[in-house]
């Protein structure tokens, strides 16, 4: 096994796993990674194109033979500025039909008069949009919210309403450059049609359209898919959860939530907590119902209701692997379709959900939004009547850990606001945070997030990055896979405030917060554009003259592209663990490594070396500080 693909370097829990799925006969994800060495040059280096059935073409970059242009005339910049494109669209997409799904749920909710967990939120979210809320029911709102919402994705005319929220200066960089967000779906259409054969073939003009798709993802989909399921489900504070694959309990009927939206996810927290499922489970000879979260759901439902997060994206066949797992539940995004197979080795259902996600070799249960209840019943009563089906193989590792978790904007906000002051005004203010970050005690702020990828071991980027930075007193909060990472080493329990530096772990103790701040799923990288954006109003500058950062140490997905993407458009300095499938364009590579940050402000760094990538990030926050004067 090739060095960089080995997860000799991974934690405990990975590592047992691994070798149980090895005497076990069963195929993960590094063992498919190495199977597949060497990796297409051509598509690592995004020369590689399949746009028409003149193709394939590729572009030889290592030899002076071999051809230079596809045969329609594209040259590399094109290829690969097209490719990158569609990927930002795909992306943009995926969190977008995810807060289009959201506004679905919260239409269905006020029409069937369902309670509305955060009113406040839902209120203030209707007074921002223009939509009379006074002396009407709260289902109303609920109703005129969600129809306004769902008219994002394909208004005619205007822009995205959630733009208004971005600082003055950043909305007229976005008005200069033809970027403002119009309507989700369009934004991505059009990156559709402009990368068809034969029209864009300006790699720059490409980007542009590329950034308003992705710009249609944080400030709109993703922005509507973490509001929306604020007002339904509960804006999240926080709280202590376990984290890793010791969640799982040996004697009770363990179901797995994974994949994305927390529709799905909400209705079988309410469904394991039924007393007649729970008594069934009894009668099977469990001592109960154990629902744990993997990926991005499992940071939605352990940010609302403290379900224990059994891991990410690497951990997902290993879940299964255990031989504990009654039932995986997914819905879409980050699904390997391998779960089929390894769940065929044990005696593990993989129930499907949605109609966007199938998986051959799974059961599938359709999810209807209209009867949750009634849906997720059926899937806990098929868990808990797979239990005696478990073989006796069974391992659960014992390592867990345990954090703080639940940071949202309004969470944060609340506990920075104890800096300064004795007792915190309710609503707070980011004052205090940015007399922090002014006075020096707190040097910056840096967000952590993405996935996991072969290319670089499992977890390490992630939890190395965020040591060196909290270090040197930089503010961490973490989303995704990130989060995952985190928690597991550790990094968001009272004990990492030893490893700070002293003006971060200063603030740490007196508001009892952990130096790693966990901010929710992929869409909610939504909230740190909020937060970004409160800031730089109150200090009256643009996003991009913020001594912040942003990494994504081990990023894979198209969704990834897209976040990072509108964090550059925002003006925010990304540094990427892995590099993107550009690099056979030299004038792309520089487009988005340098040209980006004097148009937006923002510009991509490529580094995988974790310890490399927080010099990057430090250097780059003490370059904003002295810019500020500060
Ligand atoms: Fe080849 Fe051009 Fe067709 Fe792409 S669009 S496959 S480069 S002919
Ligand atoms: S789940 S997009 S692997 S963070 Fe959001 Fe994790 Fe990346 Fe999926």
């Amino acid at each position: 096994m090739p060095d960089k693909i080995s997860c000799s370097g991974c934690e405990p829990t990975t590592n047992f796993l691994l070798k149980k799925a090895k005497d076990n006969g069963v195929e993960t994800v590094w063992d498919r990674a190495v199977a597949m060495q060497p990796q297409c040059g051509f598509g690592e280096m995004g020369v590689c194109c399949t746009n028409c059935s003149m193709g394939p073409c590729r572009i030889v970059k290592i030899s002076p033979d071999g051809p230079k242009k596809g045969i329609c005339g594209a040259t590399e910049d094109t290829m690969a500025a097209r490719n990158l494109a569609r990927a930002v669209a795909a992306g943009s997409a995926a969190h977008s039909d995810h807060g289009r799904d959201i506004a679905e749920a919260l239409h269905y909710a006020a029409e069937q008069k369902k309670p509305i967990k955060d009113e406040k939120k839902l209120k203030a979210i209707a007074e921002e949009w223009g939509i009379q809320a006074e002396g009407c029911k709260i289902e109303e709102v609920a109703s005129k919210v969600a129809e306004k919402a769902l008219d994002e994705f394909g208004k005619p005319f205007g822009h995205l309403l959630f733009v208004e929220r971005a600082p003055q200066k950043r909305k007229e960089k976005w008005e200069n450059m033809g970027v403002v967000p119009r309507a989700i779906d369009r934004d991505i259409v059009e990156v559709l049609h402009s990368t068809h054969i034969g029209c864009d073939a300006d790699y720059r003009n490409i980007m542009r359209s590329a950034v308003r798709a992705a710009l249609s993802d944080g400030w709109g989909g993703s922005m509507i898919g973490t509001e929306l399921s604020d007002v339904l489900f509960g804006t999240p504070e926080p709280h202590e959860v376990e984290a890793n694959l010791g969640v799982l309990k040996k004697d009770c009927v363990n179901i797995v939530v994974h994949g994305h939206e927390p529709t799905l996810s909400e209705a079988l927290v309410v469904a394991v907590n039924e007393p007649e499922l729970m008594e069934m489970a009894k009668q099977q000879g469990a001592q109960g119902i154990n629902l744990v979260g993997m990926c991005c759901t499992g940071n939605e439902v352990a940010m609302r209701h403290g379900i224990p997060m059994a891991g990410n994206f690497f951990q997902q066949e290993l879940a299964v692997v255990t031989g504990a797992v009654e039932a995986m539940v997914v819905d879409v995004q980050c699904i390997m379709p391998s779960l089929s197979q390894v769940a065929r080795c044990y005696h593990t259902k993989l129930i499907t959900t949605s109609s966007k996600a199938k998986i051959p070799g799974a059961v599938h249960m359709e999810f209807d939004e209209k009867k949750s209840l009634e849906c997720a019943k059926k899937i806990v009563i098929e868990a808990i009547m797979n239990f005696k089906n478990r073989r006796g193989d069974v391992f659960i590792p014992e390592e867990k850990s345990r954090g703080t978790i639940g940071y949202s904007v309004e969470a944060i906000i609340r506990a920075l606001d104890g800096i300064t002051n004795t007792f915190a005004h309710p609503s707070g203010t980011v004052k205090p945070l940015i007399d922090a970050i002014k006075s020096g005690v707190l040097r910056g702020a840096a967000a952590i997030v993405g996935c996991n990828n072969h290319r670089v071991p499992h977890d390490k980027s992630h939890v190395e990055l965020a040591k060196e930075l909290i270090k040197n007193d930089v503010l961490v909060v973490t989303t995704g896979c990130g989060a995952h990472a985190c928690i597991k080493a550790g990094l968001m329990s009272e004990d990492a405030v030893k490893l700070c530096g002293k003006g971060l772990a200063t603030c740490c103790e007196l508001l009892k917060v952990p130096p790693v701040l966990h901010m929710g799923s992929c869409v909610d990288i939504s909230r740190i554009l909020q937060l970004l954006s409160i800031m730089s109003k109150y200090m009256n500058v643009d996003i991009s003259d913020l001594p912040v950062a942003a990494a994504a140490p081990e990023w894979m997905s198209e969704k990834a592209l897209s976040i990072g993407t509108y964090a550059v458009a925002s003006g925010v300095y990304v540094v990427l663990g892995v590099a993107p499938q550009i690099t056979g364009s030299e004038n792309l590579t520089k487009y988005l490594t340098s040209d980006m940050e004097d148009i937006y402000g923002g510009k991509f760094d490529i580094e995988p070396d974790p310890v490399q990538a927080a010099r990057k990030i430090l250097n780059h926050i003490e370059t904003k500080r002295k810019q500020l004067d500060i």
